[in-house]
């Protein structure tokens, strides 16, 4: 394949904090010469997370999927959980993991977001929890959704991977339901290079998490639960100390750009982006266009093929379909007919490049292969 523009856009690049700031705090590590289990650093990155976030508890983690593994553990889930197909795969995967099985439900067309319509009608009597995702940072319709778990006596976990700092109304979207998750992996908006977060609503609980993440141990010589290891290390958290004091400014340069992009991409026929929400505080996370084949010319398999010959590399977040992949489409809910809107969205969606780092003249250059049909 030829490649027509030398310079390289990837889809997003990670927020780094200065390298001499992490230098002297490594320093300090050393001196300490203590590297994990709750160290001081630690303990430090949870207060000021509490603090950035607007939330009481949270408890870090070595990444983002295994906080949903253990916040369905540490709430005791059991038989069906009702989940979205229109995510990362890690987020069905943590169903799998407790040996629970997914149910899949449609999404909502605008969002993405699992349709709080839809749920009902996907409810057993092993139904026990309902697991959305705030796809792209959007949030999801948390008072449906919590109607609908308050009607059935079902526990909510969010999956907020895509989420941090994300607020309605001015509070934290993290406040939503029992329990929910974040993932600081190195192309998140806020990264700890690997590492991610279970935010629950009181103390007993985040109690019980952070015995789950060490082994179960509660104290020395008692084990209360079958525990993993999940616990983050110094070194990602100073780095995430550090991270957190750059965040916001490398938001303001993601909206910067999501704004361009809406700019240029309006008055493109079957291009469509998702709005800003009405009281929502947005992250930008993503910025993901849907091609309209018939409207556009070009399918999204076509455009992504072209973007790639013009060194820009786009991602195809979220296709395929997580129920659609071999080890969930034998799922009775897995099956295609079920979810119309989700595999509309997959086949369609293409995540346009969006971090920090993207300049006016980048985004001008990609919008150009975009409208050079
Ligand atoms: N729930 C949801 C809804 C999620 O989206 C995710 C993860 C999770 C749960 C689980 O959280 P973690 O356990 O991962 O913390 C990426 C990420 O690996 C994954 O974290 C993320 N979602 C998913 C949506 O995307 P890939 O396979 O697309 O990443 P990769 O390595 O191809 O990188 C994408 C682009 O970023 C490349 O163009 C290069 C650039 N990049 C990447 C890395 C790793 C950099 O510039 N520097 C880097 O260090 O999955």
């Amino acid at each position: 394949m030829e490649i027509l523009d030398s310079k390289p856009i990837l889809v997003t690049s990670p927020l780094l904090p200065p390298l001499e700031e992490f230098q002297s705090y490594l320093e300090d590590i050393w001196k300490r010469k203590w590297l994990t289990n709750n160290g001081y650093y630690h303990q430090e990155l949870e207060k000021a997370l509490c603090e950035y976030l607007g939330v009481e508890y949270i408890s870090l983690f070595t990444n983002g999927t295994l906080p949903l593994i253990t916040a369905l553990q540490a709430m005791r889930i059991s038989g069906e959980v009702i989940t979205t197909p229109y995510s990362f795969v890690a987020t069905t995967h943590s169903i799998w993991w407790n040996g629970i099985h997914p149910v899949f439900v449609d999404v909502d067309p605008l969002t993405g977001n699992l349709d709080p319509m839809k749920i009902e009608a996907a409810i057993t009597p092993r139904t026990t929890a309902i697991m959305p995702v705030h796809v792209y940072g959007t949030p999801c319709n948390i008072e449906a959704i919590k109607e609908i778990a308050d009607k059935y006596g079902l526990k909510v976990i969010y999956d907020a991977a895509h989420a941090f700092g994300v607020k309605l109304n001015g509070e934290s979207i993290l406040k939503a339901g029992d329990m929910s998750t974040l993932s600081f992996h190195a192309t998140k908006t806020y990264n700890t290079i690997e590492g991610g977060a279970l935010i629950c609503h009181d103390a007993k609980t985040k109690q019980r998490i952070d015995y789950l993440k060490n082994f179960g141990f509660a104290g020395e010589t008692e084990v209360v639960a079958p525990g993993i290891n999940s616990k983050m290390d110094e070194v990602r958290s100073v780095y995430g100390l550090l991270n957190l004091k750059y965040v916001d400014k490398a938001i303001l340069c993601r909206q910067k750009n999501a704004n361009y992009y809406r700019e240029a991409l309006k008055r493109i026929r079957g291009i469509r982006f998702i709005e800003d929400m009405n009281g929502v505080t947005h992250n930008y996370s993503y910025f993901p266009i849907f091609v309209d084949e018939k409207e556009y010319g070009i399918s999204r398999d076509q455009l992504y093929e072209k973007m790639k010959m013009h060194n820009v590399l786009c991602r195809r977040y979220f296709y395929p379909l997580i129920s659609s992949f071999s080890t969930y489409r034998g799922l009775p809910s897995a099956d295609p007919v079920n979810l119309p809107v989700a595999t509309q969205l997959a086949e369609t969606v293409l995540c346009l490049p969006m971090h920090h780092e993207l300049t006016e003249q980048e985004v001008e250059r990609i919008v150009k292969v975009i409208k050079k049909r």
